[in-house]
């Protein structure tokens, strides 16, 4: 089985969101075998987000990604990797697939609702970055 890094991001939190997104996770057959709600520091979102740190948006995402609580999950399905990427659909809401999280929640590229490890080596570094061994059940 296949783990993978997701969050429901603060614009989607805040929106009231959060218990439909998790509804399709299930519903999606994943298990959920992490989460909790967090408010991420300016310093842990640019940790996070540290690969992107020469993009142009990296101050907008950090201080969007740490301008209110969100919920971090990880979620364990065959091939869970791709399969919530492809739930959660394109990085712009306006380019993403009908009933795709990004699409029903999201607002604009920045404020996108969801995010979701792209690789094994990013789900590698994610996964412990917000979770202990002892919380992975
Ligand atoms: P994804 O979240 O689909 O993996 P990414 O890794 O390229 O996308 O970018 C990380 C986040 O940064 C993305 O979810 C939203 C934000 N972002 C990406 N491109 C952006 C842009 N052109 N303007 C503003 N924010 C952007
Ligand atoms: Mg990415």
């Amino acid at each position: 089985m296949e783990r993978t890094f997701a969050i429901i991001k603060p614009d989607a939190f805040a929106a009231g969101h959060a218990g439909k997104i998790l509804a399709r996770i299930y519903a999606e057959g994943f298990k959920v075998v992490g989460l909790k709600k967090l408010y991420m520091s300016k310093v842990e979102a640019e940790g996070f987000y540290y690969v992107h740190k020469e993009r142009p948006f990296f101050g907008e995402l950090t201080d969007f990604m740490s301008s209110g609580p969100c919920v971090v999950m990880v979620l364990e399905a065959a091939g869970a990797i791709k399969k919530w990427r492809d739930l959660m659909g394109a990085t712009n809401p306006a380019d993403a697939a009908a009933g795709t999280m990004r699409k029903e929640f999201g607002t604009s590229i920045g404020e996108n609702a969801t995010h979701g490890s792209d690789a094994l080596e990013t789900a590698a570094f994610e996964i412990p970055y917000f979770f202990s061994g002892l919380e992975l059940l």
